[in-house]
């Protein structure tokens, strides 16, 4: 079982600071739960071009006030107590009108270090078998990354 607080990851490779964003991935690819799950803020008053192509992505808003408009003009308000799946990797503009803190989760799970290229896209990396970063309980004992594999 993992058990984790976002105090425990400020300032840590869970941390993301994007140029909009404040992303805190609290269950990355390495967790091996087969997707990525972030604690996310969005600074207000700004604007981000986003096209998830190689990932599907579900955002629950919690606080804030903002919308999304796909590309054939469609805009969406969001707020808290809204989600939105993007079932279709549809490019967006999410707009935060106040600060919005924004639930994601990725399928497949981003490794962490993911931020947009001029486009919106996260890169796709798979060039590693999944792992879980080994605990007290579980895994080989040296808190190194232990295969999925080995463990189920
Ligand atoms: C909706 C949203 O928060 N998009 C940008 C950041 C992304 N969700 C992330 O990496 O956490």
């Amino acid at each position: 079982m993992i058990v984790r607080r976002i105090d425990e990851i400020r300032g840590t490779d869970r941390d993301i600071r994007g140029p909009t964003f404040d992303s805190r991935r609290l269950l990355l690819r390495r967790d091996g739960m087969g997707f990525s799950f972030h604690d996310t803020l969005i600074d207000a008053g700004t604007e981000t071009l986003i096209w998830y192509v190689h990932h599907l992505e579900a955002v629950y808003c919690i606080e804030g006030e903002g919308e999304i408009e796909l590309d054939d003009g469609r805009r969406f308000d969001i707020r808290a107590g809204t989600l939105y799946g993007l079932d279709g990797h549809e490019k967006h503009m999410l707009r935060a009108r106040t600060q919005m803190r924004m639930i994601c989760v990725f399928n497949p799970p981003l490794n962490g270090n993911e931020v947009h290229d001029k486009d919106g896209v996260y890169p796709l990396i798979v060039d590693e078998p999944e792992t879980r970063v080994a605990n007290a309980e579980a895994g080989d004992g040296t808190g190194r990354p232990v295969p999925v594999t080995a463990r189920d």
